[in-house]
């Protein structure tokens, strides 16, 4: 029989093992990925107005998204879908981002941290009023749009980094 000490080694010794393998696997994976970007973007269909979505990704340990290049623009699009000749355009189907024009009209910053945004994606035919201060994307639009900060739109987008 078995000493149950050397038994327990034995365990011990076979757990770090385990434990080693699964971290070299770790971080292999981290230096493989990609360095543009480390955000995932994630939509939640709930309808809100833009406080409650920031709130909602903040309690979730998330942002509310905010794209900041080309690649991140594409990764959300194709999340929320491409219906960019849909007729009628369905009523209220907008998905909040994280970016306000309410400090200075025309002024686009990121409604988290207040810098400007150096990336900008706007329909111009959309960007056409000043009442209209906060950022939404939806699907039949292939660029974004400012809305008003209290509708309450179809959902919102929550970037998570790990
Ligand atoms: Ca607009
Ligand atoms: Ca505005």
């Amino acid at each position: 029989m078995v000493d149950v000490k050397a038994q327990n080694l034995l365990l011990g010794i076979m757990m770090l093992l385990v434990g080693d393998i699964h971290g070299t696997e770790a971080y292999q994976k981290n230096t493989k990925r990609p360095l543009r970007s480390n955000k995932i973007f994630k939509k939640y269909d709930i309808s809100v107005n833009q406080v409650q979505a920031i709130d909602a990704c903040r309690i979730m340990h998330g942002r509310l998204a905010l794209p900041e290049s080309k690649e991140e623009d594409a990764q959300i699009r194709k999340i929320i879908g491409n219906n960019f000749y849909m007729n009628p355009k369905p009523y209220n189907s907008a998905y909040w981002l994280r970016a306000d024009d309410k400090n200075y009209e025309g002024y686009w910053t990121d409604s988290f941290t207040g810098k400007p945004l150096k990336y900008l994606n706007f329909e111009a035919s959309q960007l056409n009023s000043d009442s209209e201060d906060c950022l939404s994307i939806n699907s039949y639009n292939s660029q974004w749009n400012n809305i008003s900060c209290n509708l309450f739109t179809k959902g919102y987008l929550c970037e998570y980094t790990d």
